[in-house]
C-alpha cells in the first residue's frame, strides 16, 4: 500500500512539474510577445489588412484594440508595428545597430541591383562605408556652405520668374517645383542642371513617378516573392522606369569618368569616384569593400531620387496647407515683410529671424510626414522592445503617423497649428513633444536633413515674399489625405499664384543681391 501512495505522490509531483513548466514557458514566451492580429496559414494576417489603402491610418486605429505595439504576419513574414515614440527611439537609437537591417524585397532588389544602395541595403560594412562617403560629401556642400545657398537661390529665382509668367492662371505647380528641386540635387550630384522642357528632365519626371508608384509599398509581390513569376503590371512599369533611370545614371557616370581629376571635387559623383580610386590605389580592394560601379551608380541614384521626391513632396504639402490656411500664409508674409522687406531676397542667415515660417515647416513635417511608415527595419538578432521579446528577422515598422498624431502628446493633432512650435513671445521653441521624428533617427537617420531644411526654407520664403497662393475660382481646395506609397504624396491640385502688391513691376531678383551669376 505504502508503495502505491509513494507512486501516486511521485506521479502527482511529476505531473505538477510538467504543468508548471508549461505554465512558465507560456508566461515567458506568450506574455513577452506582443499582442498579435489573427493569422492564418500562408496568408498570415493579410485578410485583416485587405481594403485599407492608407495603412498608416489603419495601423493607428488598430492601437485601440491591440495597444501601442502589436505584431502581424504579412504572409510568411513577422511584422511588428510600433506606434509610440519611446519604443520607436528604443528601436532607432538605443538598439539602433540591432534593428539596422533591411528586408530584401522583389521591388527594392530591382531598384537597387539587389541592395547595392544605401536606403534599402541591409546593414553591412559596405553599407557603412558608402554612407560615410556620402555623408562626408553632403556635409561638404552642407550647412554654412555658400555654394549650396547660391544654387538654391538661383533655382528659387527662376521658379519665381516662371510663377510670374503663369500669374493668375490655375496651374499644377508640381512640375515647376520638381524642376527647381531637381536642379538643386542635380547640381549637387552631377554639377549640372536642366532647362525647362529638356527631354532628359521630362523623362526623369516620368520614371521617378513610376518608381514611387510601384516600389516598396508592401504590394503582394513583395510579400510572396514567387508572384514575380506571373505577369505583373507594376513590375513591368518598375523595370521600365529603372532602365530609364539606369541609362541616365550611366551617362552621367561615363561623362564624369572622362574628365575626372583627383584634385578637383565638383560634386557627389566626383567624391564617390575619388573614394573608389583611393581605395584602389591603397590596394584596399574596391571589390571587397563594395565600391563597384554598380554600388556607385545605385548610391547616386538613391541620393538623386530621395533628394527630388522628398523635398518636392514637402513643398507640395506646404502649399496645400497654406491654401487651406490663408491666415498662416498672411502671418508668414508679414514676418517676411518686416524682417526682410522688398529690397533683397531671403538668405539662409534669415532663418533665425523668421520663426513663424520655420514653425510652419515643422508643422507640415509633423502633420504629413514624408514617409509615414519610414522604411521597415529588420531585427538582426533576438532582442526586445519595451516589455516584449523580438525575434531575429522580425520586420519592424515605425508608424511615424501615429507618433506625430498621438493625442497624448499633441493637442488636437489633426489640426494644422504652426504656433505649437513657438513660445508665448512667438520665438522658436523646442518641439512641445518628443514624439516628433520627421527625419527618423539613429544610424539610418535621413542623410539629407540639412539640405532639405535649407531648400524648404529658401523656396518657401522666396515664393511667399513675392506671391500669395490661393485656390483658383471654380477649383476645389487641395485634398489633404494623400496617396500612400514609399512617400506620402498629395493628390494633384491647382493653384493660383498672385504677385503681392509692390512686386508687380520689379518681380525679379532685387539688384542688391543678384544671384543669377554663377
Ligand atoms: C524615389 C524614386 C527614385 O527614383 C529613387 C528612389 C530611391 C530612394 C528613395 C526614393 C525613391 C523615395 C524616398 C526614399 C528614398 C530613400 C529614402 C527616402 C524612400 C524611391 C525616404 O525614406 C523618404
Amino acid at each position: 500500500m505504502e508503495w502505491f501512495i509513494y507512486t501516486c505522490v511521485f506521479a502527482a509531483v511529476v505531473l505538477m512539474g510538467f504543468y508548471m513548466k508549461r505554465k512558465m514557458r507560456g508566461f515567458l514566451i506568450d506574455n513577452r510577445s506582443p499582442p498579435s492580429l489573427p493569422s492564418f496559414p500562408v496568408i498570415g494576417s493579410l485578410l485583416c489588412l485587405k481594403g485599407h489603402s492608407l495603412p498608416h491610418i489603419f495601423f493607428q486605429q488598430l492601437q485601440k484594440k491591440y495597444g501601442d505595439m502589436y505584431s502581424l504576419m504579412m504572409g510568411p513574414h513577422k511584422v511588428l508595428i510600433v506606434n509610440n515614440h519611446l519604443h520607436a527611439k528604443e528601436v532607432l537609437l538605443k538598439k539602433g545597430k540591432i534593428f539596422a537591417g533591411r528586408a530584401r524585397t522583389v521591388t527594392t532588389d530591382i531598384l537597387t541591383r539587389d541592395g547595392k544602395d544605401i536606403a534599402f541595403a541591409d546593414y553591412s560594412n559596405t553599407w557603412r562605408f558608402h554612407r560615410k562617403i556620402v555623408h562626408g560629401a553632403l556635409c561638404m556642400f552642407g550647412e554654412g556652405s555658400a555654394s549650396i545657398e547660391k544654387i538654391i537661390c538661383r533655382e528659387a529665382s527662376s521658379l519665381c520668374e516662371v510663377l510670374t509668367d503663369l500669374q493668375s492662371c490655375a496651374v499644377d505647380l508640381a512640375p515647376e517645383l520638381t524642376h527647381a528641386v531637381t536642379n538643386v540635387v542635380c547640381s549637387l550630384c552631377f554639377n549640372s542642371s536642366y532647362k525647362r522642357g529638356d527631354p532628359e528632365f521630362e523623362g526623369m519626371l516620368q520614371y521617378s513617378q513610376g518608381i514611387v508608384n510601384t516600389v516598396a509599398k508592401d504590394s503582394l509581390v513583395d510579400i510572396f516573392s514567387w508572384l514575380q513569376l506571373f505577369p505583373n503590371e507594376d513590375l513591368r512599369i518598375l523595370k521600365h522606369c529603372v532602365s530609364m533611370r539606369d541609362k541616365l545614371l550611366k551617362k552621367k557616370y561615363e561623362e564624369h569618368k572622362v574628365d575626372y581629376s583627383d584634385n578637383v571635387q565638383r560634386d557627389l559623383l566626383d567624391a564617390l569616384l575619388r573614394a573608389k580610386s583611393s581605395s584602389e590605389n591603397n590596394n584596399t580592394g574596391s571589390q571587397e569593400i563594395g565600391l563597384t560601379e554598380d554600388h556607385l551608380l545605385m548610391t547616386v541614384g538613391d541620393i538623386f531620387g530621395a533628394g527630388v521626391e522628398t523635398t518636392t513632396t514637402v513643398l507640395k504639402w506646404s502649399i496645400a496647407y497654406l491654401i487651406h490656411h490663408p491666415q498662416v500664409q498672411k502671418k508668414i508674409q508679414e514676418e517676411l515683410d518686416s524682417k526682410i522687406g522688398k529690397d533683397r531676397h531671403p538668405l539662409l542667415n534669415d532663418r533665425g529671424n523668421l520663426p513663424y515660417l520655420e514653425a510652419t515647416i515643422r508643422e507640415v513635417l509633423r502633420i504629413r510626414p514624408v514617409a509615414p511608415l519610414l522604411i521597415p527595419h529588420v531585427a538582426l538578432s533576438d532582442s526586445s522592445i519595451g516589455e516584449y521579446n523580438i525575434q531575429k528577422g522580425t520586420r519592424v515598422i515605425i508608424n511615424l503617423w501615429s507618433i506625430h498624431h498621438d493625442e497624448k502628446e499633441w493637442k488636437n493633432p489633426d489640426l494644422f497649428i504652426p504656433e505649437r512650435f513657438l513660445d508665448k513671445e512667438g520665438n522658436s521653441a523646442s518641439p512641445p513633444s518628443l514624439s516628433y521624428l520627421p527625419f527618423g533617427a539613429g544610424i539610418r537617420v535621413c542623410l539629407g536633413e540639412a539640405l532639405a531644411k535649407m531648400e524648404l526654407f529658401l523656396f518657401l520664403s522666396w515664393i511667399l515674399q513675392r506671391f500669395t497662393l490661393g485656390v483658383p475660382s471654380g477649383q476645389p481646395l487641395p485634398d489633404l489625405q494623400g496617396k500612400f506609397g514609399v512617400v506620402l504624396q498629395p493628390q494633384k491640385f491647382k493653384v493660383e499664384a498672385r504677385l503681392r502688391p509692390g512686386w508687380e513691376k520689379n518681380t525679379q531678383v532685387p539688384q542688391n543681391n543678384e544671384v543669377k551669376s554663377d
